[in-house]
């Protein structure tokens, strides 16, 4: 499997997700620096929040095959800047997480066009909670 660094806001399911694909215990752990897996990095929210922090996630970046955006589809709030996949001089994927808990599919599809807005290419929808469209995920970067 392809290294893959997953950058979204605080909150937005990050390490619950490699939890559930490194089949670890699920537990709630707030992220407090980068951390290697074995295929995944896992980033803090606040580096994609703070503007400042965007230099620390584009360095960290290249260590990564690919680059993930994630979006909670219970979260309105864009923190993507517009474009910024175009900065990664590398593949990037955008997944669509907590699906579960998605009250229609206006949810999806609002996160769906943050991921887009922010230049996302393939997006995958996911639950990690709920063990939902990770197979498909891990699938594809399987196959790269
Ligand atoms: N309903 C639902 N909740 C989820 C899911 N994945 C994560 N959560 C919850 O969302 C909260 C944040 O999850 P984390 O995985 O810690 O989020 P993170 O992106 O790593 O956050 P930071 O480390 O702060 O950047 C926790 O309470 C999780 O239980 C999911 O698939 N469905
Ligand atoms: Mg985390």
């Amino acid at each position: 499997m392809k290294k893959t660094i997953l950058i979204g806001k605080i909150g937005s399911g990050k390490t619950t997700l490699i939890q559930r694909v490194e089949r670890r215990a699920i537990a709630e752990e707030k992220t407090q620096m980068v951390v290697y897996n074995d295929f995944f990095i896992d980033t803090p929210g606040e580096y994609v929040e703070i503007r400042s922090l965007y230099r620390v996630l584009i360095v960290t970046a290249s260590d990564a095959d690919v680059i993930a955006f994630a979006q909670s589809c219970i979260d309105d709030e864009i923190r993507f800047a517009p474009g910024l996949a175009s900065v990664f001089p590398k593949e990037v994927i955008g997944i669509v997480t907590k699906i579960d808990a998605a009250a229609d599919d206006s949810d999806i599809i609002r996160a769906r066009e943050i991921l887009e807005l922010a230049g996302a290419g393939r997006i995958f929808e996911v639950s990690a909670l709920m063990d939902m469209g990770v197979n498909e995920l891990v699938n594809y970067l399987n196959e790269r």
